[in-house]
């Protein structure tokens, strides 16, 4: 695949409901949508740096730059054999893992594409439908949230996970779990909790909760293990785990029991396939996050998803509960058992809609290679 030119664009989408979660409250998104023209096939990737430097150091004015002053000039004009093997070309970056991410992604939706494959495949999955869960942030009020949760269950989703913070936790899970004893329930902290409220944290095992995703410091491992001892409930790990070699470490240290992987924390799809890979041999099960992502993002969730080890009801969710309508044809839906059936067409599957990401559209850059005389 040659890359002849690379369009970034930013397009903003309001959020059906406000996304609150120990860092924040969200109403609308400002959303990195990254294409690459090889060879007339247009591969298509979504960044999922945020609208703020909150969940990750990085956010959507640090992925911008970072592709079109280093990323983008590392490919363009490049002849690439496979996306999978394409990372020494970003080595040189440090970090800026999402920015890593949206064009390593858009080389593997171009692949597939032009070797007339679903991305699923190519990427090695095996699964023909994606158990979903949803991921439902912090209300004004316990009952707001407890009227979610009926819904949601009621729309067939198979996990509940719900965002904590002090202040919001134990009183919110005595709650739904008086009302539900029996489903699969998780809570995601965002890393509000420090290690000296270790009495704290260990009144959660109460709940029979199936994990407990990202109570401490994001960028920690040593201390998630310390934890972990104290728990009978699972840790699992999201903002700490930036790639395999992390992965190993929390495995080997005892640090969680479950990983979730998100392809754009951790720069891409090859990355995502080495922390899977990792915690199958280590017997560790893991699921796909989210990131409150447009069509484009969510699909290349679902291809990801149908790796053998994504063993767990992933943050993939249907697109009417974010989007009044979706950038993508049809839009993500989810069966009335909680699964996603995946396609056999080539690339995501999802056709995209061009003409309404282009009414969305707040900024564009196209680059080209430079032609040096
Ligand atoms: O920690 O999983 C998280 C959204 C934004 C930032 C961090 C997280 C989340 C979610 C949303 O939980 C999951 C989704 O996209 O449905
Ligand atoms: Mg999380």
């Amino acid at each position: 695949m040659k890359v002849e030119a690379i369009t970034l664009r930013e397009i903003q989408m309001p959020l059906v409901h406000f996304f609150e979660t120990s860092f924040g409250r969200i109403y609308s998104r400002r959303i990195l949508l990254l294409t690459l023209h090889c060879n007339g096939v247009e591969g298509w990737a979504e960044s999922v740096a945020g609208e703020d430097p909150f969940y990750s150091e990085e956010w959507i004015e640090t992925a911008w730059p970072t592709i079109t002053e280093y990323l983008a000039p590392a490919i363009l004009g490049r002849e690439i054999a496979s996306a999978r093997d394409c990372g020494h070309l970003f080595s040189r970056v440090r970090g800026h893992r999402m920015a890593k991410a949206a064009l390593e992604n858009a080389l593997w939706d171009a692949e597939a594409k032009q070797k007339n494959l679903p991305l699923w495949k190519l990427l090695g999955g095996t699964r023909r439908q994606i158990p979903c869960g949803v991921s439902i942030g912090i209300q004004d009020t316990v009952e707001q949230l407890l009227e979610k949760i009926e819904a949601e269950l009621a729309a067939g989703y198979r996990r509940i996970k719900v965002k904590v913070k002090p202040g919001w936790d134990l009183k919110v899970l005595e709650k739904i779990r008086s009302r539900w004893p029996a489903i699969l329930l998780s809570c995601d902290a965002n890393s509000a909790y420090r290690l000296d409220e270790l009495e704290h944290l260990r009144s959660f095992d109460q709940f029979n909760l199936l994990m407990i995703e990202q109570p401490l410091w994001n960028d920690d491992i040593y201390c998630h293990a310390r934890l972990q001892r104290e728990l009978k409930t699972a840790l699992c790990l999201d903002e700490s785990i930036r790639h395999a070699r992390d992965a190993s470490f929390a495995l080997e240290t005892g640090a969680c029991r479950i990983i979730n992987i998100k392809v754009g924390r951790v720069g891409g799809f090859s990355e995502a396939l080495s922390i899977h890979d990792v915690c199958q041999a280590h017997q560790v099960p893991v699921w796909c996050g989210g990131m409150l992502e447009s069509g484009i993002g969510r699909a290349q969730n679902i291809a990801l998803s149908t790796l053998e080890n994504f063993r767990l009801p992933g943050d993939i969710s249907a697109s009417k509960r974010y989007w009044k309508h979706d950038i993508i044809e049809p839009e993500v839906e989810v069966s009335s058992d909680g699964l996603i059936g995946v396609s056999d067409e080539p690339g995501t599957g999802y056709r995209i809609l061009k003409d309404v990401i282009e009414k969305l559209t707040v900024r564009k850059e196209t680059l080209q290679r430079e032609v040096r005389v």
